[in-house]
């Protein structure tokens, strides 16, 4: 609680795993402001325009309220009776392995831990894994390899110290925003440099000194050239290579690597080296473009053999840096969610450890091999060995590589069982029981952040419905399966002390995760729990790892490993010519379950698309703003086509967000093949082989509706506006009757209606009002809608009849496409205000429009179009 008594909370964000602290304040209508925490370590009273905007997220139009068997709601007694029932017959009649949870790095910590104990110590099984999976893992992978635990030896603090800063695979300007602020606000004061390795280029090349585009999948080669180059210079740490072992046999490795198979020039491959060697001070940070590939574990090691050689690691402004997706991504893995690992990154494989953790718990037997991870547990539930799936915190329908696939698995699964906060999602429609779990701000617990720090989600919302926390619903289930005594637990602070404890123990086997100077901590200073970064024990409070070796190895050093180049799993050829990258945009969270509801973070990119390099639509006969077909072995996809030079030729790109609720045809991982890396079991989600043609229409139309729609058209993508909703449509057949039509779409069979019509050209207008109140208007064409968007969806409380003409009164300047979401300002009213008032600089167009002035997440954006405006102006 803050001074302000009752009114002001402390918190943290829970999207991105920067994990910014947020002071909360109830607006006394069911919602929340949101500030920036100006005393927590990871912003300092930063905030991204995901985290600006939480408080547009929380209404509860779209909650499940309730417990739900069958579709039809029911109290929760007999739900957790069923539940627990049904699993623990399932495991009496085919034993634990029939039985799996699917978890989250976005659960707390508290409720990971109840999870993971319910079914590494009680159940017997280890099929627990989570969607880190797709995440974390070759990073997990990597470190365990490499320094014997999974630890992240450096700090934030490291990024304003250091350099020089690599990006390996890391969009951090949207998907690490404040980081990338801390960054740039640490390169205005002393000249930090800033390379970027992406095949694409992303809006955190805007300030980069370097953008290598190399060929997806080739990291392993440009870091085995690296490492050639630092054996060859005084840069090589011979007194720190006494910590290690293996650098002799890793550089012949490396040197066997043919660095060309990067697609980069030489020069630009010398560039990196020269900047590389050049600066003692080197972070390099990496995310999913290295974790989510068939080499993924491959590539953090040859991220991490540089480091080692060099001794750059665990000083400051020193070292390897994987920053983690989720909230809690980084507590999951501590608390042991993958089916790997048990808590405290003790080792499932290891009988200490085991015996160590069954006694702790008192727990009647723990697995001794791993359970199946993700790829495996849904391709075991789609053969019938899983018969009871609990899935809890995520969005497999969606996110799962072969996704349509999975989707069937787990309609086709005897019982599946999904705790989320809203039943409108792909996964939650397939559930035979559905579990309500209060949401963030109406729950508590800790979450640790990229650099180990351990916040403190608190409870400042009452919970709506019947909703319980997730740990809460786990505890209980686990205490009607005939556990009562191990899952006795009354408070999340009980569950964190019994956490903190163990860690303890474990602390017997020289890990690195110790938090037990906490295992006493009282109700109230658990509620007050200031951030803290780990390890926390009597001796130690957080810092850095391995400035001087201590590895967790037995024989205390690090492993520099042999890693050679492997390409993607899959290779283009004549079916398949393109390769399908994915990945996140600024103002969305993944599945969109809770950014979607906002109509700030839904204008900035409203639509899914394929950007596409400009040369190979010209040669597949795709216009702008055509539609187009995407197709790989596993499923196909209808997508809005972007021409654009950020990929290259023979690349294409395309957002992860999309789903059954928002956009049915664009639902991206039905394409991508459930590829794993043979060490680290992660999906390649960034590398499927696609085809690629123009869909053809036989008509587009764009919607604009106060009320939610129903469309049922062939394309259709749906985003929340301020008024209302947006949508845009696409159909093989056109319905023949467009009024009959618009009347079905917005569910408005006796609205009056204004409309045009012309029926040879195949466009129609048409507009529907409840006493000159709009209820939704349609336009229609027979090649892509040509209206302005961004005017139209300002309205719905505008003049029905004024609408008609799809464009603004000639007095009224369109706004454009909104970049600015914070301030609601628009791409051409920027691009006006740099050219009429002269606009140099960033600064100078938050000084005139607002724009970027709030939280700063579409400063490269800003610049980027400076920039393009500065083409222009040479070129004329
Ligand atoms: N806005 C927003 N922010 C988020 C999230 C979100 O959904 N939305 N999700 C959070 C989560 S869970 C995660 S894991 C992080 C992910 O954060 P990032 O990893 O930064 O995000 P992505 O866009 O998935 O991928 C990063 C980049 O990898 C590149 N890439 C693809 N293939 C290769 C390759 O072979 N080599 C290299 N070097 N690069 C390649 C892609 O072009 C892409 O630009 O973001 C977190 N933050
Ligand atoms: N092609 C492709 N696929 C990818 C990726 C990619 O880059 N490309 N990235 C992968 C990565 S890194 C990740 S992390 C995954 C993310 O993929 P998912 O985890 O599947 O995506 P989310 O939308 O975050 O799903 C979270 C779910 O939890 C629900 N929820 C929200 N709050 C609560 C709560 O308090 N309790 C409970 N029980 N439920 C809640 C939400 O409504 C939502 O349904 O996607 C992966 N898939
Ligand atoms: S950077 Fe943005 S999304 Fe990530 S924790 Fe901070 S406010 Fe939340
Ligand atoms: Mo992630």
């Amino acid at each position: 609680m803050d001074g302000a008594g009752q009114t002001q909370m402390r918190s943290t964000c829970p999207y991105c795993g920067v994990g910014c602290g947020v002071l909360l304040r109830p607006d006394g209508q069911g919602g929340l402001e949101v500030r920036g925490d100006p005393d927590h370590p990871a912003n300092l009273g930063r905030l991204c325009s995901k985290g600006s905007a939480l408080g547009e997220t929380l209404g509860h139009d779209q909650r499940l309220l309730t417990p739900q068997v069958d579709g039809q709601a029911a109290p929760w007694d007999s739900t957790l009776q069923l539940v627990a029932d049904r699993f623990s017959q399932t495991i009496a009649d085919h034993g634990p392995d029939s039985v799996a949870f699917y978890v989250s790095g976005q659960l707390l910590t508290e409720d990971y831990y109840v999870a993971n104990k319910l079914m590494k110590g009680f159940v017997g099984s280890a099929n627990i894994d989570t969607n880190s999976r797709l995440c974390m893992a070759s990073s997990v992978a990597g470190h365990k390899r490499a320094f014997g635990t999974d630890t992240v030896p450096g700090t934030y603090e490291d990024l304003e110290q250091a350099d020089l800063i690599v990006l390996v695979g890391s969009n951090l300007a949207w998907c690490h925003p404040v980081l990338y602020q801390r960054v740039l606000a640490a390169r205005k004061a002393r000249g930090t440099k800033i390379v970027v390795i992406d095949p694409r280029r992303t809006a955190s090349c805007d300030g980069a000194d370097l953008h290598l585009a190399l060929q997806p999948g080739s990291d392993v080669a440009l870091f085995n050239r690296l490492l050639c180059d630092i054996a060859q210079s005084d840069v090589l740490d011979r007194d720190f290579l006494n910590h290690t072992t293996g650098f002799e046999t890793a550089l012949e490795t490396a040197a066997q690597d043919d660095p060309s198979v990067t697609g980069l020039s030489e020069e630009d491959i010398a560039a990196f080296s020269a900047l590389w060697l050049g600066h003692e001070k080197v972070v390099t940070i990496y995310s999913q473009g290295v974790n989510q590939s068939t080499s993924g574990s491959d590539k953090v090691n040859a991220i991490l053999n540089c480091h080692l050689a060099s001794g750059r690691i665990g000083k400051p402004g020193c070292g390897p840096f994987s920053v983690t997706g989720q909230p809690n991504a980084m507590g999951g893995r501590e608390v042991g969610g993958l089916a790997n690992m048990l808590a405290c990154h003790l080792d499932l494989e290891n009988p200490d450890h085991r015996t160590a953790v069954r006694d702790f718990w008192q727990a009647p037997t723990i697995p001794d091999a791993p359970g199946l991870k993700a790829v495996d547990m849904f391709r075991a539930v789609g053969d019938g060995r899983i018969k009871a799936l609990w899935i809890i915190h995520t969005n497999p329908a969606v996110s799962m590589p072969d996704a349509d696939k999975v989707r069937d698995a787990i309609a086709n699964c005897p019982f599946t069982v999904v705790s989320d906060i809203t039943a409108q999602t792909d996964t939650a429609r397939l559930a035979n029981v559905l579990l309500p779990a209060t949401g963030w701000a109406e729950k508590e617990g800790t979450v640790t952040n990229s650099d180990r720090t351990i916040s403190r989600q608190r409870t400042v919302l009452p919970a709506p419905g019947q909703a319980r926390p997730d740990w809460d619903i786990l505890a209980e289930v686990g205490r009607r399966m005939g556990f009562a005594r191990a899952f006795d637990y009354a408070s999340a602070a009980e569950i964190f002390r019994e956490y903190a404890a163990l860690s303890g123990v474990t602390a017997q086997f020289g890990r690195d995760f110790d938090i037990s100077a906490q295992a006493q901590i009282s109700d109230r200073d658990y509620a007050d729990l200031p951030p803290q970064r780990w390890p926390l024990t009597a001796q130690r409070k957080g810092g850095r790892f391995f400035a001087d070796g201590g590895f967790f190895h037995s024989d205390g050093k690090a492993r520099i490993l042999p890693v050679t180049w492997r390409p993607p799993a899959e290779q283009t050829r004549p079916r398949y010519p393109y390769r399908l990258n994915t990945g996140r945009l600024r103002d969305q969270w993944h599945t969109m379950t809770r950014t979607a509801l906002s109509p700030r973070l839904s204008a900035h990119l409203p639509e899914p698309f394929l950007d596409i390099h400009p040369e190979d639509a010209l040669a597949e006969g795709i216009n702008a703003a055509d539609l187009v077909q995407v197709k790989s072995r596993t499923g196909s996809c209808i997508l809005r086509a972007r021409l654009t030079d950020t990929v290259a030729r023979g690349q294409v790109f395309a957002p992860m967000h999309w789903t059954g609720e928002t956009a049915p045809s664009a639902r991206i991982d039905a394409l991508v093949a459930a590829m794993t890396d043979p060490v680290s079991g992660q999906p390649e989600s960034k590398a499927a082989v696609v085809s690629v043609s123009r869909y053809a229409a036989a008509w587009y139309g764009f919607a604009v509706s106060r009320d939610a729609l129903a469309p049922n058209s062939d394309y259709w993508a749906l985003a929340r506006t301020h008024g209302g909703y947006r949508a845009e449509l696409a159909g093989a057949t056109a319905p023949e009757d467009w009024e009959a039509e618009a009347r079905r779409l917005f569910a408005a069979p006796e609205a009056e209606a204004i409309q045009l019509q012309d029926a040879a050209r195949g466009s129609a207008r048409i507009v529907l009002h409840e006493a000159g109140q709009l209820v939704g208007a349609l336009f229609v064409a027979a090649s892509p809608v040509a209206v302005m968007r961004d005017y139209l969806v300002t309205l719905p409380a505008g003049d029905p009849g004024a609408m008609l003409s799809g464009k603004p009164p000639v007095d009224m300047p369109n706004p454009g496409p909104v970049l600015c979401s914070c301030f609601g300002v628009g791409v051409n009213t920027i691009l006006s205000a740099i050219e009429t008032q002269g606009l140099l600089t960033v600064e100078a167009i938050g000084a005139a429009l607002g724009a970027g002035t709030n939280c700063g997440s579409c400063k490269p954006e800003l610049a980027d179009l400076l920039r393009s405006v500065d083409q222009r102006e040479a070129a004329e």
